[in-house]
Order: C-alpha cells, then sequence, then structure tokens
C-alpha cells in the first residue's frame, strides 16, 4: 500500500519524533512522485521500486531468483509484523484525550499536574478485558481494565485501574495462579475468554479472598455496555505527598459523566456473535461524531487514623472503602477527543508500568501494587523487545528528559557529546544532573519487622465486604448476580467444585446460596466453608455500589435500531430523529436491504444495516415502523421476528406504529406492556425518548 504523505510518515521521511539525532539527513520531503501527488512505491531503503506485483523470475514460468531484494524485504518484514500480545488484556482499544485539572491541591500533593485550575494534561487510555487474546470478543464477561497515562510536565503517571475497585488476590505471588486458571486450560486451549470451566472455579473455590471480586464479576459490571459506560479505579491505597513532605492516603476513580450502563447476559452472547468489536466499535464511532466521552476523576482521600479505626486494612486490594464513609472528592475531568493514527503504533505499543509516578505520588505497602511495579516493566521488555520502549511514540515523555541511558536494541534517543555518566567534570556538555529539590522523592515510611513470608491477620476477613456488595445491590442486578453465578457453574464439569462454590456463598447470602444451589439442581446443601472470620452483618448497604442506582439521567450517547420498510411514516421518523437528536441519542435505520428505503413522502433513506446484520441487541432501545405491507413482509423474516423476540427479552423500550400490528403478532407479542409506546403523533416520539432514560423497563421482568 502506498504511504501517505504526513508528517509522521516514517516511510517517506525519517521520524521527527522528540530526538534532533534522527532528524539528519534528508530533508524530509520525497523527491520522486509517481504522478499526481502519489509518491513513487520505494523499499525500506528507499530504492524506488518499478514493479510491486511480480517477483523477479528467469523467464515467465521460470524460478524466483535469490537477488530479488523488494521480494525478500516485503516477506521478510511482513514475517516479522506481530509482536507477543500481553500475557493479561491482550485485547484492548485506546483513545487520546486530556485531563482538565479543576484547581489547586498543593495542600495533599506537589503532583505538577494538580496544581493549577483549568490547566489540561494530555492522557492516553487503553481499555481492555483481561482472559481473552487479542482476538477474542468485546462481551466476555470479564473485568475490564482502565489504564490511563498522563503526560505530565514531570513524567508520565500511569495509573493502571480496573473498572472495578477491588481484585481476585491480596498478594502478587498469586497473579500467575489465577490467570493461569482462569486462561484456556493448558491440554485443550479453550475455553477462549471465558471464566466458566472448571480450572477457573476450581482455584476460586480455594481461594476464599477472591469472593468479593467474584461477586463483582459476577455482576452486571463485567458485562458493560460500552467504556463509556463504565467507572474506573486505580484500586490500590496510594499516597499523595505534599511540597512539605505531609502524605495522605488517596484512592483513585473514574466516573462517566455518562453514567452507567451494562448489558444482559443474553444480550451480551448475542453481541458477541453479531458485533465482536461491539465495545471498540462504540469508541471509535463516539469520538468520530464528536460525542466525546468523559469521567470525572475523584479521590478518596483519608489519613492514618481512618486507616487505623476502618473496619478492613487499606491495603487489602480485596477491600474498597464505601463511598459513604468516605466520599469521593472530583478533582479534574478526562475527555477523550481523538482516536488513534494507527492502532500498532499506539494501542498495541502502548506500555503502562505501575512503577510510573510523579513526584508528589507515592506507592502504598500493597503486596498487590508492590509486585505489580515488578511485572509490568519486565512484561514491556518482552512485549515491545528491549529496554527503549519509552523511545517509542506513544510512550516517550512529553516534557524534556534527560538520562544517561544508552544504547539497547533500536536506541532513537542518542545523547550528542562525550559525558554518558555523571558526575563528570566536562564543562562544555556534562548533560544533567539530579536534583533534590525538583526530583521525586520517595515517602520516608518508618519500617520495621522481621523477615518472613507472612498474610497479615487484618486482610482475614473475605465474606463482609462481599456480603456488603450484594446487599447493596438491586432486586434485578441481584437476581443477575445468581444468573451469572449458575451459568458458569454449571460449566464446571466437576460437581464437587460447583458444590464448594455454594459453601462459599453460604457465608455471603443465604438467599444467594440458596437460588445457585437450586439453580444448579445441588442434591444436598454443603456446609458453609470454613471461615478465618465470621462474616459481619452489620455492614450498611452501600447504594455507590449499583449500576441501576447511578444509571444516567439522559439517554444521551445511545442508540435507537429503527426496523423500517418502504412506506415508512415519513413524519414519524422525522420527529423522531429530531427527539432522540435534541436529547444526544442516536437513531439507526435497519432495513430488509442496505441500500435504503422509500418513505412514506417518497424520500429515500439509506440503511445503516440490512437486517440479518443489525439485530436489536446493538442497540439501547427500538422503534418498530414498517409499513402495513412492510409489516407482512418482515413477518416473513426471522431475523425480524429475533429483532423484537430480543428487545423484549432484554427489556427494552420499544416504540411502534400501527401498521406494525401483523409483525408484532409474528414474533409472539402477547400484550403491551408498559415498556411499548405508540408512535402516532411528534408528542409520543418525545415520550419516548423520556422513557428510554431509564434504560430498560426492568418490570417486564419482574412485573
Ligand atoms: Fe495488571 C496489564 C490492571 C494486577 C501484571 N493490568 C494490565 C492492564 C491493566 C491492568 C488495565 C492493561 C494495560 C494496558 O492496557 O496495556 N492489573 C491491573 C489491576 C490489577 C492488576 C487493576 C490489580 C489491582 N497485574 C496485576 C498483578 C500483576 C499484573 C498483581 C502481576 C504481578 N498486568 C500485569 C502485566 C500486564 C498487565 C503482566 C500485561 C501487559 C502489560 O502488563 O503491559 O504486567
Amino acid at each position: 500500500m502506498a504511504a501517505k504523505k504526513t508528517d509522521d510518515d516514517h516511510h517517506l521521511k525519517p521520524s521527527t519524533h522528540g530526538d534532533a539525532a534522527v532528524k539528519t539527513g534528508a530533508a524530509g520531503e520525497t523527491h520522486q512522485t509517481a504522478g499526481g501527488d502519489r509518491p513513487v512505491l520505494t523499499t525500506q531503503q528507499g530504492i524506488p521500486v518499478a514493479d510491486d506485483q511480480n517477483s523477479l523470475k528467469v523467464g515467465a514460468r521460470g524460478p524466483t531468483l535469490l537477488e530479488d531484494f523488494h521480494l525478500r524485504e516485503k516477506i521478510f518484514h511482513f514475517d516479522h509484523e506481530r509482536i507477543p500480545e500481553r500475557v493479561v488484556h491482550a485485547r484492548g482499544f485506546g483513545a487520546h484525550g486530556y485531563f482538565e485539572n479543576y484547581g489547586s491541591l498543593a495542600d495533599v500533593t506537589r503532583a505538577d499536574l494538580f496544581q493549577r485550575a483549568g490547566e489540561k494534561t494530555p492522557v492516553f487510555v487503553r481499555f481492555s478485558t483481561v482472559a481473552g487474546s487479542k482476538g477474542s470478543a468485546d462481551l466476555a464477561r470479564d473485568v475490564r481494565g482502565f489504564a490511563v497515562k498522563f503526560y505530565t510536565q514531570q513524567g508520565n503517571w500511569d495509573l493502571v485501574g480496573n473498572n472495578i475497585p477491588v481484585f481476585f488476590i491480596q498478594d502478587a505471588i498469586k497473579f500467575p495462579d489465577v490467570i493461569h486458571a482462569v486462561k484456556p486450560e493448558p491440554d485443550r486451549g479453550f475455553p477462549q475468554a471465558q471464566s466458566a470451566h472448571d480450572n477457573f472455579w476450581d482455584f476460586i473455590s480455594l481461594t476464599p479472598e477472591s469472593m468479593h471480586m467474584i461477586m463483582w464479576v459476577m455482576s452486571d459490571r463485567a458485562i458493560p455496555r460500552s467504556f463509556r459506560f463504565m467507572e474506573g479505579f486505580g484500586v490500590h491505597t496510594f499516597r499523595l505527598v505534599n511540597a512539605d513532605g505531609k502524605s495522605t492516603f488517596v484512592k483513585f476513580h473514574w466516573k462517566p459523566k455518562q453514567g452507567l450502563q451494562s448489558v444482559v447476559w443474553n444480550e451480551a452472547v448475542k453481541i458477541n456473535g453479531a458485533d465482536p468489536d461491539f465495545h471498540r466499535r462504540d469508541l471509535w464511532d463516539a469520538i468520530g461524531a464528536g460525542d466525546f466521552p468523559e469521567w470525572e476523576l475523584g479521590l478518596q482521600l483519608f489519613d492514618e487514623a481512618f486507616a487505623e479505626k476502618f473496619d478492613f486494612d487499606v491495603l487489602d486490594a480485596t477491600k474498597l472503602i464505601p463511598e459513604e464513609l468516605v466520599p469521593v472528592k472530583p478533582v479534574g475531568r478526562m475527555v477523550l477527543d481523538r482516536r488513534v493514527d494507527n492502532f500498532f503504533a499506539e494501542t498495541e505499543q502502548v506500555a503502562f508500568c505501575t512503577q510510573n509516578i510523579v513526584p508528589g505520588v507515592d506507592f502504598s505497602n500493597d503486596p498487590l501494587l508492590q509486585g505489580r511495579n515488578f511485572s509490568y516493566l519486565d512484561t514491556q521488555i518482552k512485549r515491545l523487545g528491549g529496554p527503549n520502549f519509552t523511545h517509542i511514540p506513544i510512550n516517550a515523555p512529553k516534557c524534556p528528559f534527560a538520562h544517561f541511558q544508552q544504547d539497547g536494541h533500536m536506541a532513537m534517543h542518542n545523547p550528542k557529546g562525550r559525558a554518558n555518566y555523571e558526575p563528570n567534570s566536562w564543562t562544555a556538555d556534562p548533560g544533567p544532573r539530579e536534583s533534590p529539590e525538583k526530583g521525586f522523592q520517595s515517602y520516608p515510611v518508618q519500617e520495621d519487622g522481621p523477615k518472613q513470608r507472612i498474610r497479615s491477620e487484618t486482610f482475614a476477613d473475605h465474606y463482609s465486604q462481599a456480603r456488603q456488595f450484594y446487599i447493596s445491590q438491586t432486586e434485578v442486578e441481584q437476581g443477575h448476580i445468581a444468573s451469572a453465578l449458575t451459568f458458569e457453574l454449571s460449566k464446571v464439569e466437576t460437581p464437587a467444585i460447583r458444590a464448594r462454590v455454594v459453601s462459599h456463598l453460604l457465608n455471603i447470602d443465604d438467599g444467594l446460596a440458596t437460588k445457585v444451589a437450586e439453580g444448579l439442581r445441588l442434591k444436598a446443601t454443603p456446609k458453609p466453608a470454613d471461615a478465618a472470620k465470621p462474616t459481619r452483618q452489620d455492614l450498611k448497604p452501600s447504594p455507590a455500589l449499583s449500576i441501576i442506582k447511578n444509571g444516567p439521567k439522559s439517554f444521551a450517547g445511545r442508540k435507537v435500531g429503527a426496523l423500517v420498510t418502504d412506506g415508512v411514516d415519513a413524519k414519524i421518523l422525522a420527529a423522531l430523529e429530531k427527539a432522540l437528536k435534541a436529547e444526544g441519542a442516536i437513531l439507526k435505520l435497519v432495513a430488509p436491504e442496505v441500500g435504503g428505503v422509500e418513505a412514506s413522502d417518497g424520500a429515500w433513506h439509506e440503511a445503516a444495516e440490512k437486517i440479518d446484520g443489525g439485530p436489536s441487541v446493538l442497540f439501547d432501545a427500538v422503534a418498530i415502523l414498517p409499513s402495513t405491507e412492510g409489516a407482512s413482509r418482515l413477518a416473513t423474516l426471522p431475523a425480524a421476528r429475533d429483532f423484537i423476540a430480543d428487545a423484549i427479552a432484554h427489556q427494552k423500550f420499544i416504540a411502534y406504529v400501527e401498521s406494525a400490528g401483523p409483525l408484532l403478532e409474528k414474533a409472539g407479542v402477547a400484550s403491551l406492556d408498559d415498556g411499548f409506546v405508540a408512535l402516532k403523533s411528534a408528542k409520543d416520539c418525545n415520550e419516548f425518548v423520556v422513557r428510554c432514560r431509564k434504560l430498560r423497563f426492568w418490570d417486564r421482568l419482574t412485573g
């Protein structure tokens, strides 16, 4: 493929990223054109290519010659295109944006990005699933990674979080075990991107510390509607340190301005088939349409005194601090406003490291965090091929930097001059020197104790917060947790493992354990698992932990799929589109043929999807708008009937016109509940949009 002529173009011009050393040589403009504006195709060495269609042969049907350097280079390069995928979080999607600071946080931190109101710091964010490989589907039931790289004026700060505020394990030494257990089983190499198998649940059932996290991953948090509608959490307790050296503990939160939203499991399974790229496409489309997603960064700040008296250990990553106890203080907003130009260069090569912190931020002794600080640097060397991965533009700081690390594979920042060590006594070009005033200072925490492999007693309560999470959910959400556990354990082939998991659930909530035991048809209820500490029954529900209680106030950023045919009522279509636009939502037309339909006024409307490729699972709500004739035609198409049947089963709001009758009947609609809205006028279209703000008509499930 011919290279585009852009500033970043490595094929045409030496790289201009960051370092003067690489700009030397040619002025950078190609001196050859193939006609018009198109540059001549060259080899990587810049040699113009005359024929890119045929290899060099002896005669028309003779052997290919080894001297064909263009053929050899082209195939050699292709052979080396792949780099190892991430050992976890392999499937991800990134975007650029900025963090805008609300006001000075100088009282708690000297971190430069938090000093001045309104200051913007560039960021790159990568969202991901954990277990699946690079080509797996987006809607796996899984934790989502939420990794943010802040390019601050004092270096890169990576906040490598998840969309769940707690973790499976308390000590990094168990990370390879939990990941081995969830990944495809080693003998058979499956299942892909799924926790519903024996190895995972075997490990979990033998690891009671995972129970709180299990409540989260069996909840709707693990099947988000989109990256845009999920929270992010730094998980660990970190420290903030101010200019006077005073330390404050902190937990980081990202709150989506768009509100929280998830899909239901039956929908997730179908989305994976209909559009395995559902999440990445959503982010790509939203940013492309100028509907930039936004999150507020919030801090939970607390001191040693709070940490001492809190019911749980703040160093235990399987615990959270309820927001009702320590409120989340909003300190800035992050806006994602730019797509990547090149997926590989940016999303694939970005290297997050928890060890990347800036002056004013510091670690805590959380043993999970301490282990992570080794793992991320180590894995980047394997993945990106050497110690110079910071020379890759997406990983390079955007502030001035100067150090004596040198050479290695693919070194791009090569200092000039003689000095490559310090101290040195050269006067001409001595290079950088350390600065006790400006440089990073570790918080001088006093540590003392015997060297030992031990888990603190304060980490021993594995069930109380799991229970607190469960009782904080709405009835609908509790039902989803029970169904998810039942589904997953039904895929487990070993009955003893199923029973062992239920024995833990008995320590969390009797009702939940009973539902799951019945769902599995366990012959006998197991004894509750031995618990190091009894489950506390007195923890109050924390409403902040429910998705449904924290839904959006508007339907903005959501999508309605309208099933249309020739003869669609032009007035209704226009009114619906207008009402959705006013709300900030989008209307997509789904038609029997992708070419489109002719509306009642003779106007032509192109379709976004042919019915087979646009099932209702891809939309937040649907509108059934065929003409009478169209409805009869659609009634013969299984995809059209499924469109409606699924929308009903997934508790979606459904707008319809009277002429849709024959289709609704064929789709098995027996009675129209309050989730259906008849569209007769523009007013009805507005009413439909207002109803959609609730996202789902949950009463259809419980009523
Ligand atoms: Fe991790 C990737 C988040 C525990 C070792 N992790 C990775 C990514 C995210 C997280 C979001 C993807 C980054 C990207 O998009 O490139 N990980 C977490 C969170 C954890 C956590 C929130 C617990 C609080 N991780 C964890 C432990 C270890 C690792 C305990 C090892 C001891 N994680 C890695 C890794 C990865 C990684 C092997 C794989 C690819 C990468 O780092 O760059 O180093």
